[in-house]
């Protein structure tokens, strides 16, 4: 596994926590699938729990920080999010959690882009760490987050491939 891999999606896990990670090919050019998941400010682009999204702070560098919205349904109204990576030349985005109402405390996820030459698709890796609720197991808490981090990745291939047919005609 290369390095520009493993140095993003290494943790820090307290017992306290719980860490996985979820792969997604794309079949679509990594600068078609970045322009969408490199706006910081417009997540509702593919994530389809969120309703809505406002930039409270910052000017759009990390530090930034925004207030998410959810749909109802969601043990979840809103979130507090503050931008933490943001590298343009290697495809790198990541946010943690400062606030909100909902259970998932300490949240922070790194998403990276790495281009598979031979088939010219994109591979998405997301991973995350966050507390373990109280009253939740770690098997538990992982199968939520991990559910909701598979429907955003599978709704950005998604968008990005039906964009990409949208271009070609
Ligand atoms: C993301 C990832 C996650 C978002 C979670 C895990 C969340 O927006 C939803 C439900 C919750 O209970 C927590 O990349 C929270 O957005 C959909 C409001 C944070």
């Amino acid at each position: 596994v290369p390095d520009s891999i493993t140095s993003h999606h290494t943790h820090f896990v307290s017992p306290n926590q719980c860490c996985s990670a979820v792969i997604q090919r794309i079949s679509a050019p990594i600068s078609t699938v970045w322009s969408v998941l490199r706006r910081f400010d417009n997540p509702q682009a593919y994530k389809h729990f969120v309703k809505s999204c406002h930039v409270i702070g910052g000017d759009g560098k990390v530090g930034t920080v925004r207030e998410v919205r959810v749909i109802s349904g969601l043990p979840a109204a809103n979130s507090m999010e503050r931008l933490e990576i943001l590298d343009e030349e290697r495809h790198v985005i990541s946010f943690s959690v400062v606030g909100g109402d909902h259970r998932l405390v300490n949240y922070r996820s790194v998403t990276t882009l790495h281009s598979d030459q031979s088939s010219g698709t994109t591979i998405v890796v997301e991973s995350y760490v966050v507390d373990i609720p109280h009253g939740n197991t770690k098997e538990e808490t992982c199968v939520f987050v991990d559910t909701i981090v598979k429907c955003n990745l599978q709704s950005l291939a998604q968008i990005v491939e039906n964009s990409n047919t949208t271009n070609l005609k």
